[in-house]
């Protein structure tokens, strides 16, 4: 059956923090249609593909998308009707090639991502596969383990917490239902503590709390109490992953903990707070532990503390192939967070996720502070197989979203379904 993009169009729609984002229709000749929104980060890493916001100041406070809804409708749509929706890698090239600039600021990132993003939907449904088996193949059949950011701080939330995400990683769930499970009723504990302790219970943007607390390390100390309440071995069953986002607070050469107090501290200061913290918390995963240009700090960090832990870079590669090549040859972290719109494309974010796989690194598939409702990241978690996915708290509908579409892949995939520990070496023996 023939599957030819018919037409191609694009809406300003609003994302989970109420700003404007883009959401593209792709139809086929077959009477086929499928649509795809953008996220959008607030920690954004410098090097990103751009996302294109109208500016100025009449509308959203210059944060709207109608230069980017124009783009695609007017000048990337006319351009792509005729096209065969399964030759993604064509299409991909030809919008880089179309766009012309390394940071996609012709066009914008945001109107090339939904595009991308929409023909890859529309050709799986063309094909009648699930997402994920259409990208993924039919090798496609294991389920990523939830990273939960169960307490937000830094630009995250209005907080006294510098660090930005406190995650929960339930490495010994048997699968990934179980793993929800085990989040779902540690957050409501964790809830319950915060309150007994009089901290406010609201949200960040990501569903996780952010309460004032008095240091960072109370953040940890109050979530391994919360599994514990909820009947959970920390470690064992829920360990801890971080993300710091230094790049958000590293002013002038230092790490400025200001949120909570802690005051400045060098790159080789911070990775000795975190070696303490591994020693006294259940962490397989540091994420952002420095800052984006940091290179040699993280190298440092990596060789300390990359035998123990997974050590993720995230503003440092922003998915980018240029980036993470460098960073395998200098051995600058041993996994990557996979951001679709850090990149821009849905080819060049399966060629980052190659390059860590012949490496051997791990990568995490990761949403945006800004989500919406789309659920492509849970197909594409799949997938791509890497064991690992972060799609904030479990709590907040584009969040959810994500994790009950996780939920239906593992049901349909039946005892094909495959869930394990993704760091397996755990490496809690080294400590
Ligand atoms: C991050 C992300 C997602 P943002 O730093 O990893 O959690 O945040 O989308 O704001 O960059
Ligand atoms: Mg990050």
């Amino acid at each position: 059956m023939s599957s030819k993009i018919a037409g191609v169009s694009a809406l300003e729609i609003l994302d989970s923090r109420g700003n404007p984002t883009v959401r593209v229709r792709v139809e086929l000749d077959n009477g086929i249609s499928a649509l795809a929104s953008v996220p959008s980060g607030a920690s954004t890493g410098e090097n990103e593909a751009l996302e294109l916001r109208d500016g100025g100041r009449n509308r959203y406070g210059g944060k709207g998308v109608l230069q980017a809804v124009a783009n695609v409708n007017n000048r990337i749509a006319p351009n792509l009707v005729g096209w065969e929706a399964g030759d993604q890698e064509s299409i991909d090239r030809y919008l880089l090639d179309l766009d012309g600039t390394p940071a996609k600021a012709n066009l914008g990132a945001n109107a090339i991502l939904g595009v991308s993003m929409a023909v890859a939907r529309a050709a799986a449904l063309a094909k009648k596969l699930p997402l994920y088996t259409y990208l993924g193949g039919t090798e496609a059949v294991r389920l990523p383990v939830p990273m939960m950011n169960i307490l937000n701080g830094g630009k995250h939330a209005d907080n006294s917490v510098d660090f930005q995400e406190f995650m929960i990683m339930p490495i010994g769930a048997p699968s990934f239902a179980e793993a929800l499970r085990y989040g779902a009723e540690t957050f409501q504990a964790l809830k319950q503590i915060l309150a007994q302790k009089g901290y406010a219970t609201s949200v960040g943007d990501e569903g996780g709390f952010a309460p004032n607390l008095a240091s960072n390390e109370e953040a940890c100390e109050l979530i391994l109490a919360a599994i514990a309440a909820a009947g959970y071995m920390p470690g064992k069953d829920i360990a801890l992953a971080l993300d710091p986002a230094a790049s958000s607070f590293y002013e002038n050469g230092v790490y400025n903990l200001s949120k909570s107090g802690q005051g400045p501290k060098t790159s080789r200061e911070l990775t000795g707070l975190y070696e303490e913290w591994i020693k006294r918390y259940p962490i397989v995963s540091l994420e952002d532990g420095l800052a984006e240009n940091d290179w040699g700090g993280f190298r440092e960090q990596t060789a300390i503390l990359g035998g123990r832990i997974q050590i993720v870079g995230d503003d440092i590669f922003v998915t980018n192939t240029r980036f993470i090549a460098r960073g395998i040859g200098e051995q600058t972290t041993n996994a990557v967070l996979i951001k679709l719109n850090q990149i821009g494309t849905v080819t060049e974010t399966i060629e980052a996720i190659k390059l860590c796989q012949q490496a051997g690194w791990g990568y995490v598939i990761s949403h945006r502070s800004g989500e919406t409702e789309d659920t492509f990241l849970a197909d594409f978690a799949v997938a791509m197989g890497g064991g690992q996915i972060k799609a904030g708290s479990v709590c907040r509908s584009e969040r959810i979203a994500k994790y009950n579409r996780l939920l239906e892949i593992e049901a349909e995939l039946g005892s094909k379904a495959v869930f394990r520990n993704p760091l397996p070496l755990n490496k809690l023996r080294n400590r």
